[in-house]
């Protein structure tokens, strides 16, 4: 099978667990098939050579314009002073169970070896578009702190409150360690524009817009996400219907 065609083959997986998951869900029993349906989307998507990377596109067809979606703007905290000073006093910390808690400055960020990648936005609220993205791969990080044994997920830390929560999201370690899986700083070539996350946001490519974490100030690794938020890995996961695993 082609990559396009076992992509085009996920993709159609992953549009029959989201859609309509409002009912389906609404049962305990809908629930727990849900789960399971969705456990069998992750494995299926994994079998099929979850390592690969997702397509990337030509200059030709970045998007003219890359909209923002959920903050755009964050009002909160001291982000609007950070922004005003052009983020030179942005940090990003990395901890949880690492061996060498780390603190980054942007500039730090820049310097570390960067990869650049035009990709495909899929927003489940129903919109795409084409961005080309530039930053350190996560990996990097991560094998500068040393993960320590038990962590088996990455927590991100958002700098944003959305209607009175923080924003958080975190994967496992095969999407953290995703070669595509990138701290991007820049979009298009230009420094992020505050709505599409500025200073640093998260690219996990192989997952839907909603995993992208915008306004990242920290990066966590832990062993469970039971005492994180609600519990269930994100903001929209603790509040909606939107699964923790949003392979496409
Ligand atoms: N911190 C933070 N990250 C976030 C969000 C948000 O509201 N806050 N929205 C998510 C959603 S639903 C999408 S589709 C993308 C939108 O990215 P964009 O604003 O660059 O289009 O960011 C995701 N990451
Ligand atoms: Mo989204």
């Amino acid at each position: 099978m082609s990559g396009m065609n076992r992509r085009g083959l996920l993709a159609g997986a992953g549009a029959l667990f989201l859609s309509g998951c409002g009912k389906v869900a609404d049962s305990a029993a809908g629930r727990s098939a849900f789960e399971a349906a969705q456990r069998l989307h992750q494995g299926a998507q994994r079998a099929l050579g979850g390592g690969g990377l997702v397509k990337e596109y030509a200059p030709s067809e970045i998007s003219p314009y890359f909209r923002g979606n959920g903050s755009v703007d964050p009002q909160n905290g001291d982000y609007q002073a950070q922004a005003a000073a052009g983020f030179t006093n942005w940090r990003l910390q990395v901890g949880g169970l690492v061996e060498r808690p780390l603190s980054f400055a942007l500039e730090e960020i820049r310097r570390l070896p960067q990869r650049t990648q035009i990709t495909r936005h899929d927003c489940v609220e129903g919109w795409s578009a084409i961005g080309q993205w530039t930053g350190p791969q996560l990996s990097v990080l991560l094998e500068a702190a040393g993960l320590r044994d038990g962590a088996r997920f990455i927590v991100f830390r958002c700098a944003d409150n959305l209607n009175g929560q923080d924003y958080y999201e975190s994967v496992d370690l095969d999407d953290a360690f995703h070669p595509q899986t990138i701290v991007a700083h820049a979009l298009n070539g230009e420094p992020l524009p505050i709505r599409n996350g500025a200073p640093l946001r998260m690219r996990i490519e192989r997952q839907l817009g909603y995993k992208h974490a915008k306004y990242l100030t920290g990066i966590e690794a832990v062993a469970s996400l039971d005492t994180i938020g609600e519990g269930k890995g994100g903001y929209w996961e603790d509040r909606s219907d939107y699964q923790w695993y949003a392979g496409i």
